[in-house]
């Protein structure tokens, strides 16, 4: 059994990002497939590795990471890929990158989920979007 593992579900969008994360640093690594609609992440040994119950989950061993950010952050610390030139080496440029990971994570994802849902999903499953929720997203 490979020692990294990520725990995810396919149907989860942060998961996906941890993956791309993964894939894009040739990291070799087993991905479990974790049943989001039964609840599998809320129960243990998974609630110890996450304990806000979220997928992703990283494990490299003993180290345990749970986030997607935090994952692509040390994915790509740990397995620092010249060709990826992802990291920047010098604190300055650290804080900067931490900033704007930050505003990403804060103030552009929730409204673009909120829009996925609405013109995306609900569509798919027959059901129209709330135009209330569109307009003031
Ligand atoms: N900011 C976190 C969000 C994690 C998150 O909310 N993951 C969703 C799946 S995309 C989840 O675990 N949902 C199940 C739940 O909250 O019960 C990240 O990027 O990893």
């Amino acid at each position: 059994m490979a020692a990294k593992k990520l725990y995810g579900a396919v149907e989860s969008q942060a998961t996906m990002r941890a993956l791309a994360s993964l894939l894009e640093h040739e990291v070799e690594f087993q991905f479990v497939a974790l049943d989001l609609n039964a609840g599998e992440h809320k129960k243990e040994p998974f609630l110890t590795l996450s304990p806000l119950g979220t997928l992703p989950i990283f494990q490299d061993g003993d180290l345990i990471i749970f986030g997607s950010r935090p994952i692509m952050r040390c994915v790509s610390h740990i397995y620092l890929n010249p060709k990826t030139n992802q990291v920047y080496m010098a604190p300055k440029m650290q804080g900067i990158v931490s900033t704007w990971i930050d505003v990403e994570d804060h103030h552009f994802d929730p409204p673009a989920l909120k829009l996925i849902s609405e013109l995306v999903y609900k569509p798919k499953n027959g059901l129209p979007p709330d135009e209330m929720t569109v307009a003031s997203e």
